[in-house]
């Protein structure tokens, strides 16, 4: 088992919460300040939120030697990233009054809200239980989302997949009341052995835990960076089973080669559901009892699985779950992207992939996106689906409604704004980092778009304007659009400073490696116009731009 002394302070405080409760009671309750008591900060988390300021304004309240401007980052629980018309109303209103207004697609298939005061997070989470969406265990040491391909185009086997995503997405909810009690004023539990835990027991995971199921030959979940990956396996449209991998995960430091990008390695197949579950339990379990809990930096599953290898990691498994994996099956990833514009499914549904740029739903003067898509909602004919690309699918539309939600679409100019977005584009992403996120040392979701205009241009001088490479860009090391399993990467290292990674694969596959460090963006673009001009010149027939860097800068 894992060392117990020299637990990190995080560990103390799950501890001694009371099963998540600690003093947040208290803590919302204070007037005197926006913030929370400290041990209650990282209790929070496990409830859906965290704290912020909003950094543009520190100088200025420094300055009136007023408190930072706090405010909470929520996030929904949406395993698959489904909802219905009715819950994207409601979700429409409770932004506008509550928060920013903005709604935020995250790359893990959910909605995040910016910017709701601490006063007001109780109706907050009220309404979102009105609405039956919840924001439980979205953040914290705890499974997060379980993501699930989005296409429906791909597969017949969707629908059945989705239903894993959510039955793993209930397996692995934690069983404490406290969320109900504290935000939503339920009555206190009487019988506290209801509470009790056998998964997460009284200290959580070591750190938090992600899991994404993946439908080849599309990879647009991103398998790979998950803690544990799930890749359906078909033959002939009936689901074989999964494949199981495990320790991925994106986040590194700047400087330090302890803290590393990992992808998840295969480590075997089952063909049950009952095994899967057992399974994916059981995974959470070792990573429970062998995560290191005395430095966070080093206690995700990917570091347990390097430390104690990946033949002790299926021993153990089998041991704990009384069967051994089979050999994984082969599979072939072919893309890793989502199909924008107009689709049809296997059940003549129509679905429309819209672009949303960095996963920002909002009115702008341009482009009234966030009315649109609340007509769109209104109608009632339609489901929404977030993808793992920050963008949505007006999804399930009956062919004698499509014309309806068609001409909405063409009267918004959404169908336009979809069409007239670059390759490089629509294949990119880029984080949230300034002004809300605590950890960005450089700009990332403000600053791409400019940076991508300038791309696009590049590009075009060498004739790749219509080459797919994906593009992704963080405002710090820790990975949130996952910049190293892109083709490009862009890892913020200062403000307007970012390093230059190239050479992932185009499916997600092959990690990227850095090029150059802390570039400004004059030597950014002098760089790529360099790299540009190789590959357009030296490709092979076809080749892909990270395979191309991968040969020529790494091999
Ligand atoms: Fe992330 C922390 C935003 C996906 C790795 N991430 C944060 C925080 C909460 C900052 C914080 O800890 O205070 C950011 C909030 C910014 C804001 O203002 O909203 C944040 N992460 C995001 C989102 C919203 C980015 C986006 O633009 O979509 C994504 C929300 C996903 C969701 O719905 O749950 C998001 N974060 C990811 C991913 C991608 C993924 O999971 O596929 C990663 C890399 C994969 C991984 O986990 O290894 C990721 N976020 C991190 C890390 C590094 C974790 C680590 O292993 O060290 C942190 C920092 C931490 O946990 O200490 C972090
Ligand atoms: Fe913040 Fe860094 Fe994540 Fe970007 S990658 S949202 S800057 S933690």
């Amino acid at each position: 088992m894992a060392e117990q002394a020299n637990l990190s302070s995080t560990e103390r405080i799950k501890q001694a919460s009371d099963s998540l409760r600690g003093t947040l009671k208290e803590s919302v309750e204070n007037e005197i300040t926006g913030n929370l008591y400290e041990d209650d900060v990282a209790l929070v988390r496990f409830h859906g939120m965290y704290i912020q300021d909003d950094r543009d304004r520190r100088e200025e309240r420094a300055m009136k030697k007023l408190e930072r401007l706090y405010s909470f980052m929520i996030r929904l629980r949406l395993p698959g990233g489904v909802i219905s018309p009715q819950q994207w109303i409601d979700l429409h209103h409770i932004a506008g009054e509550y928060s920013t207004g903005v709604l935020k697609i995250t790359t893990r298939q959910t909605i995040q809200l910016h910017g709701v005061l601490k006063s007001v997070i109780k109706p907050t989470l009220k309404s979102f239980r009105e609405a039956n969406l919840t924001t439980i265990a979205t953040c914290g040491d705890i499974n997060r989302n379980v993501l699930c391909s989005s296409h429906p185009k791909q597969s017949a086997l969707h629908e059945e997949i989705y239903e894993y995503a959510k039955e793993i997405n209930r397996m692995l909810l934690p069983k404490t009341h406290a969320y109900y009690e504290i935000w939503l004023d339920d009555e206190k539990i009487a019988d506290k052995k209801s509470e009790e835990d056998p998964l997460y027991q009284d200290r959580y995971m070591p750190r938090k835990f992600k899991i994404a199921i993946a439908i080849p030959p599309n990879n647009d979940v991103d398998v790979y960076a998950n803690d544990l990956g799930l890749v359906a396996i078909e033959k002939n449209g009936k689901l074989l089973g999964f494949n199981i991998s495990i320790g991925g995960g994106m986040s590194t430091t700047h400087g330090n080669p302890d803290h590393y990008a990992r992808l998840g390695s295969v480590i075997g197949f089952v063909n049950t559901k009952e095994k899967l579950l057992k399974a994916v339990y059981e995974i959470l379990t070792i990573q429970r009892d062998y995560g290191n809990r005395s430095d966070r930096k080093v206690a995700r599953i990917k570091y347990t699985v390097d430390r104690l290898g990946l033949d002790w990691w299926k021993e153990e498994l089998e041991r704990r779950t009384g069967f051994k994996l089979e050999k994984e099956r082969p599979v072939v990833f072919e893309e890793r992207r989502d199909y924008y514009g107009w689709e049809q499914n296997h059940q003549g549904l129509w679905y429309y992939t819209l672009y949303v740029e960095n996963g920002r739903v909002l009115d702008t003067e341009k482009l009234l996106m966030k009315t649109a898509l609340l007509e769109v909602a209104k109608t009632k004919k339609v489901n929404f689906i977030f993808t793992c690309n920050q963008n949505v699918i007006i999804g399930d539309v009956k062919e004698e409604d499509k014309p309806l939600i068609n001409e909405i679409l063409e009267r918004y100019h959404l169908i336009a704004h979809t069409d007239s977005a670059s390759a490089v584009r629509r294949n990119a992403m880029a984080c949230v980092a300034l002004n809300t996120c605590p950890l960005a040392l450089a700009e990332s979701q403000r600053y791409f778009p400019s940076l991508l205009s300038k791309i696009e241009l590049i590009l075009a001088n060498h004739g790749l304007q219509n080459e797919e490479i994906i593009m992704r860009m963080t405002g710090c090391p820790n990975g949130c659009s996952r910049p190293y399993a892109a083709e490009i990467g862009f890892v913020g290292t200062a403000l307007g400073r970012y390093n230059l990674h190239i050479g992932g694969d185009r499916v997600g596959t092959r990690l990227n490696k850095i090029y150059k460090e802390s570039l400004d963006e004059q030597s950014i673009l002098s760089e790529l116009d360099y790299l540009f001009a190789a590959f357009a010149s030296e490709r092979k027939e076809g080749e892909p731009f990270g395979d191309f860097a991968n040969r020529k800068y790494f091999n």
